[in-house]
């Protein structure tokens, strides 16, 4: 429990608080922020761990962080431990990090490389493929190891991205994404990239404070002159608001990328899933204080230093910004009603020299800035949401569409997920 649960607790019991959303999400205004249950009743958090943490797949990490056999990651999502592992055969494993055993957490850093899974606790040990290969004869002539292997999690992989789905049947359809995702990825060559720097924040706000917010430009002139410097406040090409000047700049990038067969074109996976390449403002090259590239290697078989960002979304839990020199992804994991951690990560190419191809605070500088303007965003907006004085306001349909969008995701697949015939 954090501090302010007990404050927030808005239903008697869970069951009450399930009926009670799914009334709420029914009923509320598409175009108005959420009643503030949704936004601070620890109920009702637990409902949307439930409903779309433990069932719709999720951005964990990229494949780069676990480039040869034996390389592992691990990932709290919620309370669910869970390990990603590459196996001998060179596929990418997920696991419920836990022993089966006694239910000990299996692997306790964030990374490592392994040749077997060993649990801390007595030893038992798994192959990367999760089959139990070692418990002591302490366990009896009857003990069948068969019936003690790893239990999976459903992971899927393309264009260098990770996914996890916790659910416990059959996971939702992500192949169209993930076909479109390969696609637009194909340029990068994620094999030869690696993490150059990573960063994780913990915002004292609930997760879907912080997707808004990354969801709206409107905040934008505010609170982000680092990000400013190279970004264009809005984030479609389609935008209502692009100028004539913008257009034609995006149309003399577009034609040299459709030269080059770089991916850019808008395509979207019903609202959980969009890909765009937008340019950055003219005479910018990567999102950095000077405007200039962060790294001297370009990615993959990337030439033109122009490319923009290639912003990839994946609701409920990711955004990312794709770059000739360098990529930035996002991930974000709820901890509590009114607590989420954000990491971040900085990729370049593999071969890429620190001190001499790139230098990390001038990779991060911009990022590091807008990552701590947001969460203080989040915060305050979280404040302001817990007071008896807050009632769910009025969205810009032309600078928040983005934030109804995903509002519109959230709904839909809570009352989807949601077992209420049950009730
Ligand atoms: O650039 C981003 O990732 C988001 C979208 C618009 C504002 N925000 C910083
Ligand atoms: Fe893992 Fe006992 S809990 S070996
Ligand atoms: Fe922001």
């Amino acid at each position: 429990m954090n501090e302010y649960d007990l404050l927030n607790l808005t239903y008697g019991g869970l069951e009450e608080a399930r009926r009670d959303m799914a009334r709420l999400l029914a009923e509320r205004s598409p175009t108005h922020s959420l009643p503030r249950p949704l936004y601070n009743d620890p109920f009702l958090f637990r409902l949307d761990m439930e409903e779309v943490f433990q069932k719709e797949w999720l951005f964990v990490g990229m494949t780069c962080e676990v480039p040869g056999k034996g390389d592992y990651m691990t990932v709290e999502i919620g309370q669910d431990p869970v390990l990603i592992v590459r196996d001998r055969d060179g596929e990418i494993q997920a696991f419920h990090n836990v022993c089966r055993h006694r239910g000990s957490r299996l692997c306790t850093q964030a990374k490592g490389k392994v040749a077997n899974l060993t649990c801390p606790y007595h030893q038992w040990t798994y192959d990367l493929k999760g089959n139990l290969i070692f418990a002591s004869n302490e366990m009896g002539e009857n003990f069948d190891r068969a019936e003690y292997g790893l239990k999976k999690i459903h992971c899927k992989t393309a264009g260098g991205f990770i996914f996890v789905c916790l659910a416990e049947g059959e996971a939702p359809e992500i192949d169209p994404f993930l076909t479109s995702l390969a696609q637009y990825m194909e340029p990068y060559d994620m094999d030869n990239t690696k993490v150059a720097a990573e960063s994780t924040l913990e915002e004292n706000a609930n997760w879907k404070l912080v997707i808004e917010n990354n969801r709206e430009c409107y905040h934008c002139s505010g609170s982000h002159p680092e990000l400013l410097r190279t970004l264009l406040e809005w984030d479609d090409t389609n935008d209502p608001r692009a100028t004539p000047e913008f257009l034609e700049h995006y149309q003399l990038q577009a034609e040299a990328w459709d030269r080059e067969g770089i991916p850019h074109r808008h395509v979207e996976h019903g609202l959980r899933n969009r890909i765009v390449r937008m340019p950055l403002k003219e005479g910018t090259q990567a999102m950095t204080m000077d405007g200039k590239p962060a790294c001297r290697k370009t990615l993959g078989r990337i030439q033109n230093r122009e490319l923009g960002s290639m912003r990839i979304l994946h609701l409920p839990n990711s955004w990312n910004h794709m770059q000739s020199d360098h990529l930035i992804v996002f991930r974000v994991l709820p901890v509590s009603a009114q607590k989420t951690l954000v990491t971040t990560k900085w990729l370049v190419h593999k071969d890429a020299v620190e001190g001499e191809d790139y230098e990390v605070e001038n990779l991060r500088q911009v990022w590091d800035a807008t990552n701590r303007q947001d969460r203080d965003l989040a915060e305050e907006n979280q404040r302001g949401i817990n007071s008896l004085g807050y009632e769910p306001g009025p969205y810009s349909q032309t600078y928040e569409f983005g934030v109804i969008n995903f509002l519109d995701w959230y709904a839909e697949t809570v009352l989807n997920n949601c077992k209420f015939d049950k009730l």
